[in-house]
């Protein structure tokens, strides 16, 4: 299988992730690529270059005033008078007016879901750099490849249309099936098998009728994003059914995940999509730290072969796994699944 990697991805990594009380290393760190960079050489997949950013389809996804923010946070928080990485800390909950505010402190609050996640001078450049993977194979599968990996480093599926969080600033899951779009595919899938609810990846779709979402994932009660993810949110509008969540509970092992796979590549099916966007995490993994699914690391060839089965041009874009040393193995084992059946 053809992939697309870039280096820039260690221009973002923060010191700095609240967990627990205190300031930890981020799970969410730049040796997961190296993991996952040998394995694929290791097994002979095919690296190729990727091209450069195509905004358009970023800025179909993503508000302008939330890529604005982006772009010049970094350079006001230090003019602020800021001595450390970017931090929300002040959000607009419940009975708040939903308004950016000038200060830079309450505008990161304002487009953040979450604390945990830091930005530094070059996030920026590397959530662009890795938005350009997704996109990248995206263009290969378009032009005839039945399926391409992008390594994307930063994830993007937290991210919404003016929200980052969870790791994620982007969201390039949501860029490439949007490309699709553009290229005139009429119906497009996201499949999301992360751990994580891909909140962001939802919501940017959830009115719309021509971007199935499914997602399994740990259930809201239990897991980080905490405040999406349940069964009944299916989509509203013209995007009324196009969404499906299937929340699992702590300790799921492969059967149950399995078959909630299966009843996603099912939905997928019956929806009609001509092209397919996986949001590869690979945290669903038994060992993850953050995590509580029990996937050994064959079950992940086995996923990716079910995928395979859908028989559709398929979209491989890389999102969570923090077992760090086993990253690599699970995530080319779908990789590996896929090429068997396909
Ligand atoms: C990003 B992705 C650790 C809490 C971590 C954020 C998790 C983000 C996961 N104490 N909370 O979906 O893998
Ligand atoms: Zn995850």
């Amino acid at each position: 299988m053809l992939f697309f990697h870039d280096d820039r991805h260690r221009l973002h990594f923060p010191q700095a992730e609240l967990d627990g009380g205190q300031f930890v290393t981020p799970y969410e760190r730049p040796s997961r690529v190296e993991y996952v960079l040998r394995r694929l050489q290791e097994t002979g997949m095919r690296a190729a270059a990727p091209g450069a950013l195509d905004m358009g389809p970023v800025r179909a996804v993503h508000a302008p005033d939330y890529l604005e923010f982006l772009a010049t946070c970094w350079a006001d928080w230090v003019a602020s008078g800021a001595r450390g990485e970017i931090i929300a800390t002040s959000f607009p909950v419940r009975r708040m007016r939903q308004k950016p505010p000038r200060n830079i402190d309450g505008k990161v609050g304002y487009y953040s879901l979450a604390a945990e996640t830091a930005i530094t001078a070059g996030t920026w450049e590397a959530a662009q750099a890795s938005c350009a993977l997704a996109q990248s194979a995206q263009r290969a599968v378009a032009a005839g490849e039945r399926a391409a990996f992008a390594l994307c480093r930063p994830p993007g599926h937290h991210a919404a249309s003016d929200l980052f969080g969870g790791y994620c600033f982007l969201n390039n899951a949501a860029v490439a099936a949007q490309m699709f779009r553009d290229d005139g595919a009429g119906r497009v899938a996201v499949l999301d098998i992360d751990f994580h609810h891909g909140n962001g990846t939802q919501d940017i779709f959830h009115r719309r009728g021509d971007v199935f979402f499914a997602s399994i994932h740990g259930a809201p009660e239990d897991a980080f994003p905490y405040f999406l993810g349940y069964a009944d949110e299916t989509g509203e509008g013209a995007g009324e059914g196009a969404n499906l969540n299937l929340p699992l509970p702590p300790g799921t092992p492969f059967g149950p995940w399995a078959e909630a796979l299966d009843a996603a590549l099912a939905a997928i099916r019956d929806f009609g999509a001509e092209a397919l966007v996986v949001s590869l995490g690979t945290d669903a993994f038994k060992d993850d730290p953050i995590s509580f699914f029990k996937l050994e690391s064959a079950d992940f060839a086995e996923a990716g072969r079910r995928i395979a089965g859908a028989g559709l041009p398929t979209v491989f874009v890389m999102e969570g796994g923090y077992a760090i040393e086993a990253v690599g193995i699970n995530a080319v084992n779908v990789l590996q699944g896929f090429e068997e059946a396909a």
